[in-house]
């Protein structure tokens, strides 16, 4: 594999997700992280925030660059010359979604071909919304994200409170 895609809204990223960027770059030569801009949803991050927050986790990671889009995700990687998209699936109820959305990609662009990886065991109860849920009740939230991304997280819920 060469250029691989993980695109994703990453609001905020999750273990779940680390472990994806972890593994679909041991596979690539390049991969590219999307953090989405999508300007019809209201996250809690902006994309500033959730690229810097990326970035920050995966400092150590060589192979690694991570980027916001807006748009389609196929002109994206067409833009990046990547040559596939990596997707995590969690259980039967994402596998609806993601296939979906990959034979979408794959119609209107059929030389980029997605890949699917399968959560890591340890998270795979584990969303976005989730943590934003127990964050916002104050729940402890270090066994689901990493601790730079906790702080953030705090941060963010202590100034809309
Ligand atoms: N373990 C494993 N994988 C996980 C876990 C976990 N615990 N948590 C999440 N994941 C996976 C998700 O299944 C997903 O594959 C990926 O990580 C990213 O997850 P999210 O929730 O941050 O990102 P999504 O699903 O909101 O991303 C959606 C896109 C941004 C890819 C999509 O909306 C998109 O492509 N938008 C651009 C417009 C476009 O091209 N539309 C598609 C035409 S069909």
């Amino acid at each position: 594999m060469k250029t691989a895609v993980y695109p994703g809204s990453f609001d905020p990223v999750t273990l779940g997700h680390l472990d994806i960027i972890e593994r679909s770059a041991r596979m690539s030569d390049q991969l590219i992280i999307g953090v989405l801009n999508n300007n019809s949803k209201t996250p809690l991050f902006s994309v500033q925030e959730r690229v810097n927050m990326l970035k920050e986790i995966t400092k150590d990671l060589g192979n690694v660059e991570v980027k916001a889009f807006a748009g389609l995700l196929i002109d994206f990687v067409r833009a990046n010359q990547a040559d596939v998209v990596v997707r995590g699936l969690r259980a039967v109820t994402d596998f609806e979604y993601e296939l979906q959305l990959a034979q979408t990609n794959r119609v209107i662009a059929p030389e980029v071909d997605t890949i699917f990886l399968t959560t890591n065991l340890k998270y795979s109860y584990l969303s976005s919304s989730i943590v934003k849920e127990i964050a916002f009740y104050d729940g402890d939230i270090s066994a689901f994200v990493p601790a730079s991304v906790a702080e953030c997280i705090r941060r963010k819920m202590a100034d809309r409170k």
